[in-house]
């Protein structure tokens, strides 16, 4: 009875029940030690095994409900053990009940509410307001861009909603856990983000932008996706670029690169703006040790030459006037 301390009307309804004599169904049938394995529609950290049938109750689509009394973590099935029989299985600190057998009288409010299948009812529990609103119950099949929802499993987890993981199609490149919750107002909530133009060399990847920014704006764009406008610390690194970036990706969509290589440039991560000749990488702030100047390079033309672009025909540096717009690289460091 401790169940029902805060509620002297469910106290009386359950009194009532208890004294004609015949055990209430909904207590007679429960399945201890049991559970009904992946059938949930939503589920519920934090609450009682009473509110936990109410939910049930108050959803059209929800068949039946367990409950882990450990955790007081509640899933609403919308199947019941006949329907889906080989889901039924032994659970250990599980209880397992059944909708049909609980008096419909606990929906209150939401009683004759004749919400839609895919929805809940919500309403003030334990009082007489006769006030209701059907809301969404289930989250459905959850779309973005870029995953591929065959690759998604489910995960148990006691004391959080419902979640499955995903991973992003081929092509994309995946942040985040993969991890999709269903929250309680019916909306994925979701922990990936599958992009498309990235490309990987060990721990680093790689974003060619094509349109054209200032120096200052390229850094920019690159920090608002958590990235940094490239920094180049290697021949390595930079002959990579220059390959698997530059020449594969940006080259061909180029057509003006045979006119001029002033013309077809990136920026990357460097600049001499806060001292003159001294060279450093916008995000580490490092002082850029190895280089790769064109012939006569820095020459700080005009004195007006602090960032530092790609040459994209050759894979050298020139030093320019930041406010020049042009392509740029972003990268990010993976984990
Ligand atoms: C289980 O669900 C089916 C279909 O919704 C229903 O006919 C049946 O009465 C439910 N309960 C039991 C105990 O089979
Ligand atoms: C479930 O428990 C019953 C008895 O408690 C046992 O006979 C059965 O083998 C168990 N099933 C599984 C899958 O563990
Ligand atoms: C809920 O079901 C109705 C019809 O049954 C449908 O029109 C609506 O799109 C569904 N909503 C969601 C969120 O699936
Ligand atoms: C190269 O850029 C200059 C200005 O920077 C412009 O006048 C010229 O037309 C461009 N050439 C080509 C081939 O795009
Ligand atoms: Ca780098
Ligand atoms: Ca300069
Ligand atoms: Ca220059």
């Amino acid at each position: 009875m401790l169940l029902f301390q805060n509620s002297n009307w469910l106290f009386l309804v359950i009194s009532c029940v208890l004294c004609d004599g015949s055990l209430q169904p909904g207590f007679s049938k429960l399945q201890y030690g049991h559970r009904l394995d992946r059938k949930v529609i939503q589920s519920f950290a934090e609450v009682s095994f009473l509110d936990c049938v109410i939910e049930c109750l108050v959803t059209p689509r929800c068949k039946s409900v367990n409950y882990f009394k450990g955790a007081n973590f509640c899933e609403i099935n919308y199947e019941n053990k006949t329907t889906a029989e080989t889901n039924y299985e032994n659970g250990t600190g599980w209880v397992y009940s059944e909708k049909e057998h609980w008096p419909k009288e606990l929906a209150g409010a939401c009683e004759n509410a004749n919400c839609l299948i895919n929805q809940t009812c919500k309403h003030k529990r334990y009082t007489q307001d006769k006030a209701f609103d059907c809301v969404p119950s289930d989250c459905g099949i959850p779309f973005k861009t870029g995953i591929d929802l065959s690759t998604t499993k489910r995960e148990d987890a006691i004391g959080i909603h419902r979640r499955i993981h995903a991973s992003c199609s081929d092509g994309y490149f995946q942040f985040g856990s993969g991890q999709l919750i269903c929250q309680s107002n019916g909306e994925w909530k979701y922990d990936i983000v599958c992009e498309e133009g990235w490309v990987q060399s060990e721990n680093h990847i790689y974003r060619l932008f094509t349109e054209k920014k200032n120096w200052e704006s390229a850094k920019d764009q690159c920090e608002s996706i958590d990235a940094y406008l490239v920094e180049i610390e290697s021949s390595e690194e930079n002959t990579w670029i220059y390959h698997d970036i530059v020449q594969q990706h940006f080259l061909p969509i180029m057509n003006h690169c045979t006119h001029s290589k002033w013309n077809c440039t990136v920026w990357i991560g460097g600049s001499d703006q806060s001292r003159e000749s001294q060279f450093i990488w916008s995000k580490s702030k490092n002082i850029i040790t190895f280089t790769k100047w064109f012939l006569d390079n820095p020459d700080n033309y005009k004195g007006n030459e602090d960032c530092i672009e790609m040459l994209a025909i050759t894979g050298e540096w020139n030093d320019r006037s930041c406010d020049y717009n042009t392509g740029f690289i972003c990268e990010k460091n993976l984990n």
